[in-house]
């Protein structure tokens, strides 16, 4: 359980369990997020958010960028890891050496010491954006875990089963918030519910979040 402050909420540095092999770190991202922020604008600044299209052509609500050397597309032709950016027909822009080092680190503490992310997916959350259920099967190697840092708004999470029909629990997200999902956790289902709009004091309307992966 987790230890209540104040204003109700986890206190930085306590481990929420979510599986035998998914925690999330509260507050682990706090001690960095000013350099984590400037090197996202600098990121935005190479590769704006956009809004992808499904292999069905809908939409997708949430707006997303990469950085890293492989970075996650989607469009007609189908959900993809590549190295260039088809907006611009150039490379992602590099992974800045904060983001690497603080996935690293979070991934250690959690028991996966040696995870080398190639690829970061920065999604962004505008009220009222949901993330439906889904399982997370593009990457290569699923011995690799996933760590997500989730900044701005805080979001609710959800967190299901193997198979889609499991009972999915819920969790909020708060700003610099990072969670590690590995082991048999990493295909669990997941998604987030539809953004309440409670703007936050740095970064405004929004929910940024970062998702580092071994894709290739
Ligand atoms: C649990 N993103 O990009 S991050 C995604 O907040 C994605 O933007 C969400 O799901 C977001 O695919 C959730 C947390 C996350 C990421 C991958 C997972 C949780 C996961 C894979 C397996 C289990
Ligand atoms: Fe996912």
């Amino acid at each position: 359980m987790t230890t209540l402050d104040l204003f109700g909420g986890p206190a930085e540095g306590d481990r929420d369990w979510m599986g035998p092999q998914a925690v999330i770190l509260r507050g682990r991202a706090l001690s960095c997020v000013d350099e984590l922020l400037d090197a996202l604008d600098a990121v935005v600044a190479q590769a704006p958010f956009r809004r992808m299209v499904t292999p069905g052509g809908l939409t997708i609500a949430v707006a997303s960028t990469n950085c890293g050397a492989l970075g996650w597309t989607s469009d007609r032709r189908g959900y993809r890891y590549g190295g260039l950016d088809p907006a611009a027909g150039r490379p992602w822009p590099a992974m800045p050496a904060c983001f690497a080092r603080l996935a690293r680190q979070a991934a250690a503490d959690a028991g996966f010491p040696d995870f080398e992310p190639d690829a970061c997916l920065i999604n962004q959350y505008l009220p009222g954006t949901r993330l439906s259920l889904h399982q997370d099967k593009n990457e290569r190697d699923f011995s690799a875990p996933i760590v997500s840092v989730s900044l701005g708004m805080t979001a609710i999470f959800l967190f299901g089963g193997l198979e889609r029909g499991d009972r999915a629990f819920k969790a909020s997200l708060y700003h610099g918030d990072v969670a590690v999902w590995g082991g048999d956790d990493r295909l669990r289902y997941h998604g987030v519910m539809a953004l309440a709009d409670a703007p936050h004091e740095r970064l405004g309307s929004q929910r940024i979040n970062l998702t580092f992966r071994k894709a290739g």
